[in-house]
């Protein structure tokens, strides 16, 4: 790293820039001005594409630097947060990003170099956004199995814009703004691919984002899981960004800080969005909210996101200059494996950690069902049997679709993306099992948390173990390393130590492994199979686990439990007796982990006295005849009984039952239970709006509440679906019946927006209430909003957006409207829309009626009013309520003044 850099950061609490757009917004730009001469004749609108300045308004971008240089920030981004080949695709500007990249490096180096003086020397952050586009989620509420994207061409896209940053002159590479930690997965391997193409390095900051009240990112992570999904590459820092103000970060960093070893940082929004959309906290009010960071000395890095400016920086960096930066001390003791699903498992942190438990039955080749499954496609079904895994107390659960029958690469993919919708699931970490290369590594481009990969070892020598192992670390995986060699299998005592030695130092030399993140397993192999030959296996086992925790200190250990009794299947009290017995032993020789069967764990001290001490004369290897001694005993007990789990919902009466279901995402017996329903109301419709829509109710007031987070609310909308399914005969019933035709909505999300997942919920209920429904996706021009109108001859618009720059477009999008002289009625909503701004901004541009709906629940009594035969006096009722809110609005605007005012009187 830059020598200046680092001994910036020991010194001081360095700031960086606020944000570029909010400064862009202030020179008023126009199309014309954004396409310059340059792009003169593009066909597209370039407007609000603010990379594309650095090649058409390069000064403007000059200026907006040196204020923030004048303004004493330290580090200064490059304009390139979308410029990459992913989203400029959408301004046609693909083959434009090498020469964006290059150019905004160039001006930011310029001008940092210009403003560097011997006590403040000044760095370029290259700026790498997310993308419009989520590797981890499906982007169609129906289908959870696809993307939109995948790894590969995500990093592709990444490792072109980090290399023109770097021949540009930064000094860091700053991931921001990471909704999903995969995409950022991504663009750390791109980094790291781009190094060793240079044969240099630059420092790598990363930032987070949460998304929501739950604190948790958009893809659903908590940020101890985000922390760990990342922390595989030697960051500068890690932070957060942009979604909250200075305030609401403040639980948040404490938490990161808490977590990891690296530095952290922190650019915050100026304060929430107002209704309109606006970022209205003063720069004191900033600064004065960052004191308590400092005071607890929680960061190293800090700047300012959307809505901040100069005014901003200034008041941070003056605070900032007076502040003491956090030092990173090793926060986790050097042995913890840190592993992450949703959420994180910390392995090794205590001494009375239990055996963590890996659920073995989601694996083709170990279970008959699952296999069939598999083959079948019965998705769900399998899913449901990694799920009661967990339920039955698996910390983690192995994946293996090694099957001469399957396309085991494609298997695995599809089931990681299934789990990824599946927040039960998702929760725990994987462990990718396959001794094929190629099916790993397609699990590893699926999974946002931090794995296991099952696994490694030196079967085909040194040069291919060594190959993996540092791919799995680049993807931020932990690995289990088999102890096999050259030779074959490890079987006796001397040679599993022999090649453990082995397999650990060649992993910490040759691949920089960190010791945490080997996971030995000694082999476990059968026992009682009436060879002389085999029945010390347990017990070399167990003391190889004792010599590996004593001399190859910091790594972690496992086995497949369940092989160690093949030669008693069918009985399986003996079976389990034979694990428990072992399990005993090892975990106090010290294994960390076992990949078992859930269900069928007995706990040790459960065992019956007589069937225990046989089984440890087995699994001990202490007398020659103990396979018949303990047969014998066996046979004249009853096998175990394992609980099984309770349906509750049965004592729940329909609605009831049908409301839980929506809340818990859980649909086993909607069917039943909606058909219930229908039976008591004779109503399909009023089954919808009664006893659904409050179920979705409850869903949308936990979102708000934070009790929930976005993929648990993706699945209740799923599970909404499933009952409406059910009662559409009764729907097509009804419109046949009464005469009507079906009537038609156009949706949208708007340009710049990729965000649908409320607007599928929308699209999903009014499809249910007899509406046909044509979505248009996300992203979509307002000329196609038109266009799309009028071929549909639609009888109602939706149009969403979720983040602030889309109130602009939805503007934009009625004016457009109006222009085609169209007399459609409007709904808008989405997360940013507000009462407020609808009637400001909104509904003066359009008398045809522009109405925001607050959530998906009241889709329908809106679309209904808007169409309906009293449409006139609901438009009219509306557009009064929307004079009054102006009203007020206005009051509000000409009462304020500005704080220093207020002050000086
Ligand atoms: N080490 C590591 N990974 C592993 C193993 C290991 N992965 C695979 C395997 N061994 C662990 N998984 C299983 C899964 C199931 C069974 C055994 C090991 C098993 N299955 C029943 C049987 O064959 O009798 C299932 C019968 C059925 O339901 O169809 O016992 O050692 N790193």
């Amino acid at each position: 790293m830059n020598k200046q850099l680092k001994d910036a950061l020991i010194s001081r609490v360095l700031v960086l820039d606020g944000a570029m757009g909010t400064m862009v917004q202030r020179y008023g730009l126009n199309e014309s001005d954004y396409r310059g001469k340059r792009f003169e004749d593009w066909t597209v609108r370039l407007r609000g594409n603010i990379d594309v300045l650095v090649l058409t308004q390069p000064q403007i971008i000059t200026e907006i630097h040196e204020a923030y240089l004048q303004a004493g920030a330290d580090i200064i981004e490059t304009n390139t947060f979308n410029a990459n080949a992913i989203s400029q695709d959408e301004y046609l500007l693909k083959d434009y990003v090498w020469e964006i990249n290059l150019k905004a490096a160039q001006l930011a180096r310029s001008c940092a170099d210009r403003y560097t003086s011997a006590d403040k020397p000044r760095f370029v952050a290259g700026s790498i956004g997310p993308t419009g586009k989520t590797l981890s989620l499906s982007a169609d509420v129906n289908n959870p199995g696809t993307r939109e994207l995948d790894f590969e061409r995500l990093c592709e896209a990444y490792q072109e814009q980090v290399m023109a940053l770097v021949e540009g002159g930064v000094d860091i590479l700053l991931i921001e703004t990471i909704f999903d930690a995969l995409n950022a997965k991504a663009a750390l391997m791109a980094i790291e691919i781009v190094n060793q193409k240079l044969n240099r390095s630059l420092p790598v900051m990363v930032s987070g984002t949460i998304t929501d009240a739950s604190g948790r990112t958009f893809t659903g992570q908590t940020i101890e899981a985000f922390a760990a999904s990342l922390s595989h590459y030697p960051l500068l820092s890690i932070g957060l960004n942009c979604g909250l103000g200075v305030k609401q970060m403040l639980p948040h960093i404490q938490t990161l800080a808490a977590t990891s070893p690296f530095k952290i940082s922190m650019h915050a929004n100026a304060g929430l969005p107002n209704a309109l959309g606006n970022y209205d906290e003063t720069p004191l009010q900033m600064a004065e909210a960052l004191k308590p960071f400092f005071d607890h000395r929680l960061i190293n890095i800090v700047g300012g996101c959307c809505g901040t400016t100069p005014e901003n920086i200034k008041e941070i960096a003056l605070l900032a200059s007076a502040a003491v930066p956090r030092k990173s001390t090793e926060f986790m003791p050097e042995k913890t494996l840190v592993l992450s699903g949703l959420e994180s498992l910390v392995i090794g942190a205590s001494k009375n950690d239990p055996l963590f438990c890996i659920g073995e039955r989601s694996n083709v080749s170990g279970s008959k069902k699952f296999a069939r499954l598999i083959r079948e496609k019965q998705w769900s079904e399998a899913l449901k049997i990694a799920k009661d895994q967990i339920s039955q107390g698996a910390h983690m659960i192995d994946i293996c679709m090694d099957d001469a029958l399957l396309d085991a690469r494609s298997s695995m993919a599809t089931f990681l993306k299934l789990i990824a919708s599946e927040p039960d699931i998702a929760r725990v970490p994987v462990v990718i099992d396959s001794s094929d290369w190629n099916v790993v590594e397609a699990g590893l481009r699926c999974v946002q948390g931090r794995s296991i990969v099952n696994s490694i070892s030196l079967k085909e020598g040194e040069k291919p173990f060594v190959e993996r192992a540092k791919m799995i670390k680049s993807y931020g995986a932990a690995v289990v390393v088999m102890l096999f060699d050259e030779k074959g299998q490890a079987d006796t005592f001397s040679r599993k130590i022999e090649v453990a030695q082995r397999s650990y130092e060649i992993l910490i030399q040759k691949a920089d492994f960190e010791p945490s993140s080997i996971v030995f397993d000694p082999n476990v192999l059968a026992i009682g199979t009436g060879m002389e030959e085999h029945s010390n296996y347990a017990v070399d086992f167990i003391n190889a686990c004792g010599w590996i925790r004593h001399h190859l200190p910091g790594v972690h250990l496992s086995g497949g439990i369940s092989n160690l009794s093949f030669a008693f299947r069918g009985n399986n009290v003996v079976r389990e007796a034979i694990h428990s017995v072992f399990l005993h032993y090892a975990k106090a020789a010290g294994l960390t982990m076992a990949i078992v069967n859930p269900s069928s764990l007995v706990e040790y001290e459960a065992l019956d006295a007589k069937l225990r001490d046989l089984t440890e004369d087995l699994v001990l290897n202490r007398k020659t005849n103990a396979t018949e001694l303990l047969l014998d005993y066996a046979t004249s007990l009853k096998p175990t009984e394992h609980k099984s789990i309770e349906k509750e919902r049965v004592q729940l009466g329909p609605k009831e039952a049908l409301q839980e279901a929506l809340v818990s995402g859980n649909d086993e017996g909607v069917e039943d239970w909606v058909m219930q329903v229908y039976e008591q109301m004779k109503d399909a419709v009023a089954v919808i709006e009664g006893p659904l829509m409050q179920g979705m109710n409850i869903v949308g007031d936990k979102f708000g509440a934070g009790e929930m987070f976005l993929p648990q609310v993706v699945k209740s909308a799923r599970v909404m679906k499933k009952a409406v399914a059910v009662l559409e005969p009764f729907l097509l019933e009804r419109r046949n019946s009464k005469g009507e035709s079906i009537r038609k909505v156009v949706l949208a999300t708007v340009k710049g927006d990729v965000h649908d997942i409320g607007k599928n919920m929308v699209g999903l209920v009014l499809s249910c209430n007899g509406f046909e429904v044509i979505d248009l996706g996300v992203m979509v021009l307002p000329e196609d909003i038109v266009e799309a109108v009028i071929k549909y001859d639609a009888d109602l618009l939706g149009v969403s957006g979720l983040i602030a720059p889309s109130l602009a477009e939805m503007e934009t999008v009625v004016m457009a409207l109006n222009e085609a002289n169209l007399r459609v009625p409007v709904m808008v909503g989405g997360a940013t829309t507000s009462p407020e701004h609808t009637a400001v901004k909104l509904a003066p541009l359009y008398p045809w009626g522009v109405v925001q709906v607050k959530d998906a629940s009241r889709a329908v009594g809106v679309a209904v009013s808007l169409i309906g035969e009293g449409r006139r006096e609901y438009i009219q009722k509306v557009n009064m309520e929307y004079e009054e809110l102006r009203n007020q609005h206005f009051a509000k605007e000409t009462d304020l003044i500005s704080i220093e005012e207020a002050r000086k009187k």
